[in-house]
């Protein structure tokens, strides 16, 4: 008999919490329709940004000033406002932006963002959380670690982010080939799994937090991109159509 299972989306982001709670991350939340303030202009996305386009985001139409969150950046923006360094948490949750639906692009999808601001953090605590979470949550999965050629290789490429300063994309190597090439990772042996850096310095002066004293990184990941590289699910309209077909596969992974 068929209980029902839970949704692959669900487990991922579960596994994921459970992986940066151990790093002492703390899970926040926060709303889904948000302000510009928070959403934008805290987090130093200027006035005339493209991301702020009525082509990107969907605005209430009442009150052009409340629209739909297009990332979990503004629940860190609203922990920012109300505690001052130490902060580490992260906040998952489901972000929109306003794309035509395809296998590819979906108007809503679901995020995971870190935030870590206190003394002394460094580009390199970045890389070593960052580290720590690829071998937790693909290490078992690497081809190359079966046949014991070691873990899961990782890499960091320059990238820019208005929120971050300097800024990174991080690769692995492919969980299906293992770097030697295939569709997945169109035969560069590599897949990008997450965006990040250290926070910019005028996103901690927005929020009266000294720069002179703290430093932090943030990072922001989709669990959709992450689950297909679990799972090899190579169709984002799948995780939003409840096909029993596909959601029972995953009954045993609860
Ligand atoms: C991506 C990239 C990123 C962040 C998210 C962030 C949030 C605060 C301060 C600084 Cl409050 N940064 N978030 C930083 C870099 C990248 O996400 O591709 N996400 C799917």
């Amino acid at each position: 008999m068929y209980v029902g299972s839970s949704h692959p989306l669900s487990i991922i982001r579960n596994q994921i919490i459970s992986i940066f709670n151990k790093l002492g991350f703390a899970v926040a939340e926060g709303p889904e329709i948000e302000d510009d303030w928070h959403n934008f202009t805290a987090l130093n996305l200027p006035e005339n940004h493209p991301a702020r386009d009525m082509q990107d985001t969907f605005y209430i139409s009442q009150n052009p000033d409340w629209l739909l969150r297009t990332h979990t950046s503004s629940v860190q923006a609203r922990v920012m406002e109300q505690q001052q360094p130490p902060i580490r948490i992260i906040c998952p949750g489901r972000v929109y932006r306003n794309e035509t639906i395809s296998a590819r692009a979906h108007c809503f999808f679901h995020q995971v963002e870190g935030l870590y601001i206190d003394e002394n953090v460094s580009f390199a605590d970045l890389k070593q959380t960052l580290y720590f979470f690829v071998q937790e949550m693909f290490g078992d999965l690497s081809p190359a670690l079966s046949k014991g050629e070691g873990e899961v290789k990782v890499r960091f490429r320059p990238s820019y982010f208005p929120f971050t300063e300097p800024s990174a994309e991080m690769d692995i190597s492919c969980t299906v080939c293992s770097g030697k090439g295939c569709s997945l990772c169109k035969h560069t042996g590599w897949v990008e799994i997450l965006g990040c850096g250290m926070v910019h310095p005028n996103m901690l002066s927005n929020f009266n937090i000294d720069p002179e004293k703290y430093t932090g990184f943030a990072f922001g990941m989709g669990v959709e991109r992450i689950c297909q590289l679990k799972y090899q699910i190579n169709d984002l309209r799948l995780y939003a159509q409840n096909d029993v077909r596909f959601l029972k596969q995953f009954t045993s992974a609860i």
